[in-house]
């Protein structure tokens, strides 16, 4: 007879250990929202030209000469009142024109005068005038009172000056 043992091995093993993965939370971060927009400059503000002032009271004339002789303006010196005007007309002699000394000219009364003066060939200078009975004007309006000096660049040189008082 056969024996037959059976062994029972019986061995249970339970690997059922499932280690479950941490789930990260993957916040991320929220975008910022940027602000893009751009700075607006302010605007440049000239610092050497007002804006024109145009004459408010009387208009001058101021002739300007060849007298076979001189160079002048004539009158040669003038008084004008605030917000008066000067016209200057060639009558002889041209070309001629009006200008200023920049460097005789206050900062504050240069930036008026510049603004009041169209046309200007270079700094407080008027253009030149070729034509016979050609005129330039020149509005005082909103300039400081006092006296200023000016000349024709052209007859300078042969004393060709004028004075305007700003009263
Ligand atoms: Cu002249």
């Amino acid at each position: 007879m056969r024996f037959i043992g059976m062994a029972l091995a019986a061995s249970a093993l339970v690997l059922g250990a499932c280690s479950g993965g941490e789930n990260k939370g993957g916040d991320t971060a929220a975008a910022a929202n940027k602000d893009t927009a751009a700075a607006v400059a302010p605007a440049a503000t000239p610092t050497t030209t007002a804006a024109a002032a145009p004459i408010t009271g009387t208009t001058h004339e101021v002739k300007m000469v060849f007298d076979g002789q001189n160079y002048k303006f004539d009158p040669a010196e003038i008084t004008v009142k605030a917000g008066d005007g000067i016209k200057f007309v060639n009558v002889s002699g041209g070309p001629h024109n009006v200008a200023f000394d920049p460097a005789t000219i206050a900062a504050d009364v240069k930036a008026q005068l510049m603004g009041n003066m169209s046309n200007q060939m270079a700094e407080l200078s008027g253009p030149l005038l070729t034509q016979p009975n050609e005129a330039y004007t020149i509005s005082f309006a909103g300039i400081k009172p006092g006296a200023y000096e000016f000349h024709c660049t052209p007859h300078l040189a042969m004393g060709m000056k004028g004075k305007v008082t700003v009263q």
